[in-house]
């Protein structure tokens, strides 16, 4: 049997270990002169390499578009299903693991671990003083989710064990989330008003863009800490470096940034009231071998032309 040529970028050794033999990976070059696009039948993106209509127009023998991941913002679902491409991801498996990073964020952020780790390891730490680094008390505290879907209630899953107070926002309310979840639905201004803690937990749509920026700052507790789970894009940049910056909120811990990686002299990376993570939402040994297993399988069965196990509308 002929290998099926698959444009994919970068794929881990675990990944090749599991697509086996019938596969030949073709590099990711993508310009108008690629061969690699002319012969692919599929596309596998691993991390976010965009896809859009004129790279697809470019590749005539594509059948399938198959996502390692949830989000599909670098993805144009529509331009794809528009040449009867599908788009699968993998919703689901990575759900767990990205609430708990949420936690550690919201953790790390409150609590100073990650300045009291580098403190504890510095030459300045001769004497044990009770009034070092005291932070803001977790459990007790009411979190507002911003994004109640699998991940969200994850999160407020792990909140009600820390006996937080649990608000929530979404596009529509969830009725049976509130009652299986015990959250509260508030408008966005309300959650931001209310919340010690804000998590993003949403995906980035045009609706989601710059979804935080100085207004809804404003609206938030001098005390509130904000927790970037969902795309760097949904925050304004600028705007959370003007708020952390001038004490407008207390801190912020991010697994996400717009863009990503922030460059390397931004002033965000300066600030101590930040966590930052380089998008490790997922990043988890279990998550990691279930979402390549889903991204094979939506592979496989795109290319024999049956229905993707998850296929982005
Ligand atoms: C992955 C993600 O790191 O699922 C998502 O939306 O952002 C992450 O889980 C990413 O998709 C890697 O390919």
């Amino acid at each position: 049997m002929p290998q099926i040529p698959v444009l994919a970028d970068n794929l881990p050794p675990l990944f090749l270990d599991l697509l086996g033999s019938d596969y030949e990976i073709l590099p990711w070059e993508v310009s108008s002169q690629s061969t690699s696009l002319r012969r692919a039948e599929a596309i596998i993106t691993y991390g976010h390499p965009k896809v859009d209509g004129p790279l697809l127009d470019r590749a005539p023998n594509v059948r399938v578009v198959s996502n390692h991941g949830v989000g599909v913002d670098h993805i144009d679902v529509a331009a794809a299903n528009s040449r009867n491409i599908p788009v699968g991801n993998t919703p689901g498996c990575l759900d767990g693991s990205t609430a708990d990073l949420t936690f550690a964020l919201i953790l790390a952020t409150a609590r100073n671990v990650v300045i009291g780790d580098h403190f504890a390891r510095s030459a300045e730490f001769t004497v044990y003083e009770p009034s070092l680094l005291i932070g803001k008390e977790v459990n007790g505290a009411t979190l507002g989710i911003v994004g109640l879907g699998r991940i969200g209630k994850q999160v407020a899953k792990r909140a009600r064990a820390f006996d937080m107070r649990v608000l929530y926002h979404n596009r529509h309310r969830d009725l049976a989330a509130e009652s299986e979840y015990a959250t509260e639905y508030r408008n966005l201004d309300d959650l931001l008003a209310e919340s010690d803690f804000i998590a993003l937990n949403c995906p980035l749509t045009v609706e989601t863009t710059n979804l935080i920026s100085t207004a809804q700052f404003a609206m938030m507790k001098r005390s509130a800490i904000l927790i970037n789970m969902a795309r760097g894009g949904v925050v304004d940049t600028d705007a959370l470096y003007e708020a952390l910056s001038t004490g407008r909120i207390c801190g912020a811990g991010i697994d996400v940034t717009q863009p990503e990686p922030l460059p390397r002299n931004h002033p965000l990376l300066r600030l101590q009231n930040l966590v930052i993570t380089p998008h490790l939402g997922s990043a988890s040994d279990r998550t990691r071998r279930r979402m390549i297993e889903l991204t094979i399988e939506n592979l496989r069965a795109g290319l024999a032309g049956q229905p993707l196990l998850n296929r982005v509308i």
